[in-house]
């Protein structure tokens, strides 16, 4: 391969075009920056930090998501890798990084699979701020690095399963969704969370769709108590890099043993409530699709099969066809939440 010195290369020629607009908005607004592109091309280590080099799974040589603000670079330095046992880790073999940014649902950038990377590239992550509002001492509009400063990075390894049967195992970067909810110390009536994605037309022709079927803003839910369990994840990063936009950037839900479309991206509004949620999907169908939506082999769906996956990438030669389990194979540690309820009544 050959090296250049970082003094020969145009910038032009190591970002792709999103990463150079922002950089240029970084440089605009006086900060430093980091570009992941320079770093992996010159080999120079920059993101490679104290646990970087021990990180189960790293974005390919040459990926540069983006330019960074400098209190994110160095958290990115400093990632503790996945444990070697289940739940926070799986051996099975990893979705390419190829395939997981994209082959994407994210509707605010289209319909389509690919629409979501090749879309996005308007969308900007700065500013960002986050409104942590309802049954909360402590609520408030807070910025990105406010809400994401404080808490150490961590990688997982969790299985993702779509509801259209299509399914991945994707290496996260970031925290608990508990240690978060827990600063902002929800009052007694906090028995709901409600998350909502950001609503931006300029850069969402999702958006500005006349085919749109869903009402904006994206919304979701959960029981308090599945946001507090331990699996129930904030991903700001994936294969060791920030997230891409069309992953959902900056922050995202991750909840591994429901279907995808809990996993809300993008996230702007945090609200605690007493009563539950209206969440987009239920809004939309909600004889196919419910608030709980735990991935579950024994409820059907019309229009997939809900006991098989095609676990990712497929080829021509093999769907990859494998059983879907029961809460995505996560049952031993979150069953116990539904004990009681009939999840035939409660998808
Ligand atoms: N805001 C928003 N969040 C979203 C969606 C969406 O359309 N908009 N799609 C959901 C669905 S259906 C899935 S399967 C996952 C896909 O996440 P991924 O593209 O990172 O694999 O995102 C979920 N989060
Ligand atoms: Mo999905």
């Amino acid at each position: 391969m050959l090296i250049k010195k970082s003094s020969d290369i145009k910038s032009s020629e190591i970002t792709s075009e999103s990463a150079y607009i922002n950089r240029r908005k970084f440089l605009k607004n006086g900060s430093s920056l980091f570009l992941g592109g320079v770093t992996s091309t010159l080999g120079s280590g920059l993101a490679v930090g104290q646990y970087g080099d021990s990180l189960k799974a790293r974005a390919p040589e040459g990926i540069q998501v983006g330019a960074q603000a400098p209190w994110l670079v160095s958290k990115f330095k400093n990632i503790k890798p996945a444990p070697d046992r289940e739940p926070f880790f799986t051996d099975e073999e990893l979705t390419p990084y190829e395939d997981v940014t994209k082959y994407n649902n994210f509707y605010e950038f289209g319909m389509n699979k690919g629409d979501p990377s090749s879309n996005s590239n308007e969308f900007k992550v700065e500013p960002w701020s986050v409104e942590i509002s309802g049954e909360v001492s402590r609520p408030g509009r807070y910025n990105l690095e406010d809400i994401i400063e404080p808490h150490g990075l961590e990688e997982r390894i969790y299985r993702l399963r779509c509801v259209e049967a299509w399914s991945m195992v994707i290496p996260w970067v970031g925290f608990p969704l508990r240690d978060l909810i827990k600063r902002f110390e929800p009052t007694s009536k906090a028995k709901y969370v409600e998350f909502e994605t950001v609503v931006d037309p300029e850069a969402m022709p999702g958006i500005r769709s006349r085919f749109a079927i869903v009402r904006w803003p994206y919304r979701e839910g959960l029981r308090i108590d599945e946001a507090m369990h331990p699996l129930t994840f904030i991903a700001v990063g994936l294969y060791g890099q920030t997230l891409p936009a069309q992953n959902g950037a900056p922050m995202r839900l991750v909840v591994p043993w429901k279907y995808g479309f809990k996993s809300i991206k993008s996230i702007v509004k945090i609200n605690f409530r007493e009563s539950m949620p209206r969440t987009t999907w239920v809004d939309l169908q909600a004889q196919e699709y419910g608030f709980y939506a735990n991935v579950n082999p024994d409820v059907q769906h019309p229009r997939w099969r809900q006991d098989m996956e095609r676990r990712l990438p497929q080829t021509l030669f093999d769907r990859r066809v494998i059983p879907t389990r029961k809460f995505n194979g996560y049952g031993e540690e979150v069953a116990s939440l539904y004990s009681g309820m009939d999840l035939s009544r409660y998808y």
